[in-house]
């Protein structure tokens, strides 16, 4: 059997720690016994664990343990449970350089990035401790005298959590902290790529006091891990961030069986830039929207739509700063892009920068996996690339490639501006750069996306305000935010007649 840590140690390098999945409190290897390694994407020479390699039979004993955490947990007074959610949040505070450090040795964001990764996981923790207190129903008249009326939330009951690796940390966060506090217990598949920052997150959230049971987790991969909690008649509400196919899977099955669920399923991210925009800051924008985190955020820019007036202007500034990005690992203060997450994600990304030079755009920079600088050559790095004139329906304009490849769409005003932006399967985030007011006012009101930045990127959303997207970004539902909440519960509505005698709605009173 494989030996696993109780507090799993961290750092050894030669000697990497193993970690279980945490069931009911306790940490336990995979019934199978089997593992699987996590390695840091900037040198995948350093190993940081194993991990259990979970079935089936991991997942079952893990919905056993929230069963039997739930009906405790839901009967707990929601601000006592805000109490527990805020000193998880204080935790996370207080241990951010320590999982921002290992988030960047485990999925290769820079440092900085990692911080902010952990610090939108303290956010939506003193958010949702707030709800606590909040969590908000109706008190409405009634149309019957002697009568009262209104609407509380309840738990829907086991929430089946499943997260990518690209923020290991806040989306854990955004999604366990809203099914938490609203009663529900969770099961969380945490991304292949990063079972050691959701370990880190389940020690602190024990730490914190959460009872046993109502946190598990259980790692492996999506067949054998994912789709047996979305297959479980136990648990009733799935919340999915991950990739377009797998999502569309999870909503099929899920569907057999009338579950509640939430999918986020990724953007194809445009910044219009109109003739008037101040172009300095829309080249910040850009470069932050399209390169922050190594072009792997669901809300980063991947299309820039410009006005031809000023395309030349900005593509060569754009082409200019890019150039000068300096790759790296996240670990070190110089680097601005990190590693991709592993050696698919640098082939598809090759591959995607292939398909759009054969689709007649221009390469203005980048487009090589880069291992030419012996310090890279162990990890997943690829440099910051941009294609010029590429068309709205190109491979490149329509696909979510999810690294470091930003597509410029040359239009002619805003009216085709907008309807390029729109042009996509996806409605996660847009931007528009311009200084006319009624010209951000349209796009406001036109850009068919969940999110809408006026003179800044595509990202950076704040986590008090819905997260989601239209379109085939997802399938209606919000994360973050108290929208956030109508994913994880039912509303009941509650009539309380004192009349003392029978009155009949719609009839007596007419
Ligand atoms: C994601 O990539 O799925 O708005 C989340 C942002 C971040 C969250 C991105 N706050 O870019």
């Amino acid at each position: 059997m494989t030996e696993v840590a109780a507090n799993p140690a961290e750092g050894a390098r030669d000697d990497f720690p193993t970690f279980g999945n945490f069931i009911g409190g306790e940490w336990r290897p995979a019934e199978s016994g089997r593992t699987f390694e996590s390695r840091n994407p900037a040198d995948t020479r350093d190993v940081i664990g194993r991990f259990a390699a979970s079935d089936a039979a991991d997942v079952a004993a893990a919905i056993r343990a929230a069963e039997e955490a739930l009906p405790g947990w839901r009967s707990t007074p929601a601000p006592k449970r805000g109490e527990i959610m805020y000193a998880f949040g204080a935790l996370l505070a207080e241990h951010k350089e320590r999982l921002a450090r290992a988030m960047t040795r485990e999925m290769g964001k820079v440092l900085a990035e990692a911080r902010g990764d952990v610090q939108e996981g303290v956010d939506i923790a003193y958010l949702m401790a707030g709800e606590g207190r909040r969590m908000f129903g109706d008190t409405t008249p009634s149309e019957l005298p002697n009568k009262w009326a209104m609407s509380i939330r309840q738990p829907i009951g086991i929430a089946g959590i499943i997260t990518p690796w690209n923020f290991p940390i806040a989306i854990p966060c955004w999604k366990m902290s809203a099914a938490l506090i609203t009663g529900n217990v969770v099961v969380l598949k945490p991304a292949s790529d990063t079972p050691h920052c959701a370990a880190l997150l389940v020690e602190l959230m024990h730490e914190a006091g959460f009872p046993q049971g109502t946190v598990n987790v259980v790692t492996g991969s999506g067949e054998e891990v994912g789709m047996p909690i979305v297959e479980s008649p136990d648990v009733n509400v799935i919340s999915f961030t991950g990739n377009g196919a797998t999502g569309r899977e999870i909503y099929v099955r899920g569907a057999r069986r009338l579950k509640r669920l939430s999918l986020e399923l990724g953007g194809k991210n445009a910044i219009a830039v109109m003739a008037d925009a101040d172009l300095d800051l829309a080249v910040e924008g850009i470069l932050w929207s399209a390169f922050g985190t190594t072009g792997q955020r669901c809300t980063a820019c991947s299309r820039v739509v410009v006005d031809e007036t000023v395309a030349d202007a900005l593509v060569g500034r754009l082409v200019d700063r890019a150039a000068r990005l300096r790759l790296g690992p996240g670990v070190e203060s110089t680097t601005d892009v990190g590693p991709l997450i592993n050696s698919e994600a640098l082939k598809k990304v090759a591959t995607y920068v292939e398909v759009g030079t054969e689709e007649g755009a221009r390469l203005a920079t980048g487009g090589e996996p880069t291992s030419d600088l012996a310090a890279l050559e162990h990890g997943h790095f690829y440099s910051p690339t941009i294609l010029d004139g590429v068309r709205p329906m190109d491979r490149v304009a329509q696909e979510e490639i999810f690294g470091p490849v930003l597509s410029v769409i040359r239009v002619h005003g805003y009216e085709e501006a907008a309807m390029v932006v729109n042009g996509t399967r996806y409605g996660l985030s847009s931007s528009i750069y311009t200084t006319d007011t009624n010209t951000a006012f349209r796009a406001m009101n036109d850009f068919a996306t969940g999110i809408v930045y006026v003179n800044a990127g595509t990202i950076g959303a704040e986590t008090h305000l819905p997260f989601g997207g239209m379109k085939g970004t997802g399938n209606g539902h919000r994360e973050a935010g108290h929208a956030a909440l109508d994913t994880f519960t039912e509303w009941k509505s509650i009539y309380v007649d004192y009349s003392g005698r029978l009155q009949r709605a719609q009839i007596d009173n007419q």
